[in-house]
Formats: C-alpha cells, sequence, structure tokens
C-alpha cells in the first residue's frame, strides 16, 4: 500500500480478475493494449440501456432530456479531467486513431501544402504516423523525423534543424507504448509554436496513467482512448483549442452537426456537434464519464505513484534476468508502466505463449510501431504493462515466466554452461 492507495481493495473493483485462466487466477500485463474495466462502468453501460435508452439532442422527452444530460455531463467530466477551458473542446470519437484521423482531415487538408512539412517521431504508434503519411502523400508535403536515441529517448537536438518555418504541424506521443519513455511534450509544444507549428499530442498512453493537464502543456490537439483509461471500447477524444475547432471544417456531414440545409449547400453548428455527424456512441460516452469518476476517486497523482513503484520493482528483477534485453530508459520517474523486452534465443511470441501457460497475459509483436522496431535492429519484443490493479506478486509471476520460458527454450541453460 502506497500513500493510502489499496490495491487489494483497486482490484475487488475488478470482476475480470477473479478469472481464472486454465485454471490460474489472470495475470493482467497487457493494459497498454486495452485496461480493465471497474464495476461502476459496466454498471453505467447497463445503467443507460435498462433506464434511459433513448437518442441524444432530439427528443423533447424525459428519456432522451436525460440521455442528453448524461451525455453532456460526461464532455464535461472529460474536460476536468485534462483541464480544458471548456467542455466544447471536447469531441467524442472512437478512438485515439479516430481523433488523429479528424485532425488530418479537418484542419490538415486546408492547412498543409505544397513543401509544407509535418515532423513526428521514430516512437510513434502507427496510429500518429499512417495519417501523417497519407496527408503528406496527398498535399505534396514532407514528413520528418525526430529520432530516437540507444536509451529509447527523442534526440532533441535535432529539433533546431528539424523545425522550420515551413512546419506547419508536430504531432508526438507523450508516452511511448513500446519503450514506455515520457516525452518533454511541454518544451516541443514550446518549440513549435515559436516556429508557429501547430503540436498534436498522442496522449493515448498517458492520459489513463497520470494527471494530464492540457492548458500547462499548452498543445494544440490532444488524443486519447477511452478504453484504456477504463471505460469501454467505441469512444475516444479529441481536445483541440476553441479557435482551431472554429475554423475547421467538418470530418464528418450528416445529421446532428448543421445548423442549417438547403438544397445547394449547408452551415455548421459549432463545435463539438460540428464534429459529431449521426447518433453518437451515448452509451459508451456516459461510461467514459463513469471511468473518469473512477479514477478521479482512485486519484490520478496516487495512480502513477503506484505505477511507479511497480515499475521500478520490475526493472530491479528484470535487471537480474541473464540474456534480457530491454528497450526504453532504466529510470522510472522519466517513464509510464511499460516494459518492452526480448529474451537471448526466445521469440517473443513463443514468452507470449508460456505466459499465457501460467495464465499471465502480455502482448507480443511490433506494437503497431514498426519503424521503432527497425531502429532497434528487432521483428519484434514482449511487453508487459501496468495499471492500478497491478501487485508486486504479479510481477514476480512474470518473471517466473519468463524463467520458465527460457528453461523450456534451454538458452539460459546453455548460457550458464
Ligand atoms: N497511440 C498510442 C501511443 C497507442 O499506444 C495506441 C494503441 C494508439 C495510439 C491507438 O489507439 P486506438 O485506441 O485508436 O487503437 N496502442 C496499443 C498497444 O500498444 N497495443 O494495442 C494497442
Amino acid at each position: 500500500m502506497q500513500n493510502g492507495f489499496d490495491v487489494q481493495a483497486v482490484r475487488q473493483d475488478f470482476p475480470i480478475l477473479d478469472v481464472q485462466v486454465h485454471g490460474k487466477p489472470l495475470v493482467y500485463l497487457d493494459s497498454a493494449a486495452t485496461s480493465q474495466k471497474p464495476q461502476a462502468v459496466i454498471d453505467s453501460l447497463v445503467d443507460y440501456y435498462t433506464r434511459y435508452n433513448a437518442n441524444v439532442h432530439r427528443g423533447i422527452y424525459t428519456l432522451s432530456e436525460q440521455a442528453t444530460a448524461a451525455y453532456e455531463d460526461a464532455r464535461a467530466k472529460v474536460a476536468r479531467f485534462i483541464n480544458a477551458p471548456s467542455p466544447e473542446c471536447i469531441i467524442f470519437v472512437r478512438n485515439t486513431t479516430e481523433a488523429i484521423n479528424l485532425v488530418r482531415f479537418a484542419w490538415g487538408f486546408d492547412n498543409v501544402g505544397a513543401n509544407d512539412e509535418i515532423l513526428i517521431s521514430e516512437m510513434e504508434h502507427h496510429s500518429n504516423l499512417v495519417p501523417w503519411q497519407l496527408l503528406a502523400q496527398d498535399r505534396g508535403a514532407e514528413l520528418r523525423y525526430l529520432r530516437v536515441n540507444n536509451e529509447g529517448r527523442l534526440m532533441l537536438d535535432g529539433l533546431d534543424v528539424l523545425i522550420t518555418e515551413r512546419t506547419r504541424l508536430i504531432a508526438v506521443s507523450h508516452v511511448s507504448n513500446v519503450l514506455g519513455t515520457i516525452n518533454p511534450v511541454k518544451g516541443i509544444v514550446k518549440r513549435g509554436h515559436k516556429f508557429g507549428s501547430l503540436v498534436l499530442v498522442d496522449a493515448a498512453q498517458s492520459v489513463p496513467h497520470m494527471p494530464v493537464d492540457v492548458q500547462e502543456m499548452d498543445c494544440d490537439f490532444l488524443a486519447f482512448s477511452g478504453h484504456k483509461m477504463m471505460g469501454p471500447t467505441g469512444v475516444g477524444v479529441l481536445y483541440a483549442k476553441p479557435h482551431l475547432l472554429e475554423a475547421m471544417r467538418p470530418f464528418m456531414g450528416g445529421g446532428s452537426m448543421i445548423r442549417k440545409v438547403m438544397l445547394s449547400e449547408s452551415t455548421w453548428a459549432d463545435a463539438p456537434q460540428k464534429f459529431e455527424a449521426g447518433t453518437p456512441n451515448i452509451a459508451d460516452v456516459i461510461a467514459l464519464g463513469a471511468a473518469v469518476d473512477y479514477l478521479n476517486e482512485l486519484g490520478m497523482d496516487d495512480v502513477r505513484e503506484h505505477e511507479l513503484s511497480l515499475t521500478q520493482y520490475a526493472l530491479d528483477a528484470l535487471r537480474e534476468v541473464t540474456g534480457l534485453r530491454m528497450f526504453g530508459p532504466w529510470e522510472p520517474q522519466t517513464r509510464g508502466g511499460v516494459v518492452s523486452f526480448v529474451l537471448d534465443g526466445v521469440h517473443p511470441h513463443d514468452i507470449a505463449q508460456i505466459l499465457d501457460s501460467e495464465a499471465i497475459a502480455i502482448r507480443a509483436g511490433h506494437h503497431c510501431c514498426q519503424p521503432l522496431m527497425r531502429r532497434y535492429n528487432v521483428a519484434a519484443t514482449a511487453r508487459a504493462s501496468f495499471y492500478a490493479y497491478n501487485t508486486e506478486e504479479e510481477v514476480d509471476a512474470l518473471i517466473d515466466g519468463i524463467h520458465k520460458a527460457q528453461r523450456v527454450f534451454g538458452h539460459a541453460v546453455e548460457r550458464s554452461l
């Protein structure tokens, strides 16, 4: 227990943690892919469908008003959670990927032209890389990359030459989903703004795990996914500064996003409605609000502290494993709760399979970061990722599983001969 943070009490809130896999208790170490959901979030979904399911922003009857109030209440909760200046800066989308693509279409096509530059980093998830490749191709712009050093940090010195007067957008992750590195986004925003560039922060791996304040960061766009922060799948968030949303064109056309429709043309509703065409994902948005309530109850400082101490514990143990190569910084203060590694002579997929036989869920693969894999000359890594409900005993189980993988594949024995 730490700072009053009682992980055993937290675990009681997650029914899935009682599940057995192959007759053994589940050890879930894949929250970077998607997090588990507390009962309060599951209840919120059931409650909506059981008691007040109705479309929003339409009906002049009680149920619809209730649904609309709950939907807009969730928007306000999300806004407060990241200290956005107002709920109108929050656009509900499907996930981080859609939030980034919204910026590509609704902002990029009008603001990035031939010979302009977009700067991203080598550690980006494909969802913050491929959209910019496509935009650069469509607009005849140049896509530039900030490189990553051997310790898994951005080579920030490169910014001096990479940012120019032609840089229209810098798009960078706050926390790497492979290396765990926490990037100094505030400084990057400052440097980008000096040259008149906008900055988008991919916060898929930060908003769920640490306090994030968009006004302090001063980013122009911030994207994250509900399903990685104890919320349901199918709902994500784009935050954008109000004046940008006002100037941007709609992403999709349809119902709910218009002011006036004539046969020849139409005018648009104000943000956020302008960017939420059609019936939104009402139930999941409301349940994301419940996830925000739950995280607030835990306290984001305590969530971060818990993960920090767990990561320190894991790094200390991993350091002792012969033949293990870890990716990313060794100092837990500058990283999130994600640890990627490879073992001499054991394929990451084999590690994952052996761990699965012990009911331990980790991810193995390229983690949607193929350029980063190439940077480190590996095809794949094994990755364990932690959240508020994980324990030191689960890290011990991970380490035992790694030793078992080495035994099964014989390499640890060979090495010690
Ligand atoms: N950006 C980062 C940094 C991510 O880690 C992910 C998902 C995304 C964007 C995309 O999020 P989505 O909700 O739109 O899919 N990362 C992972 C992962 O590491 N394993 O599975 C999904």
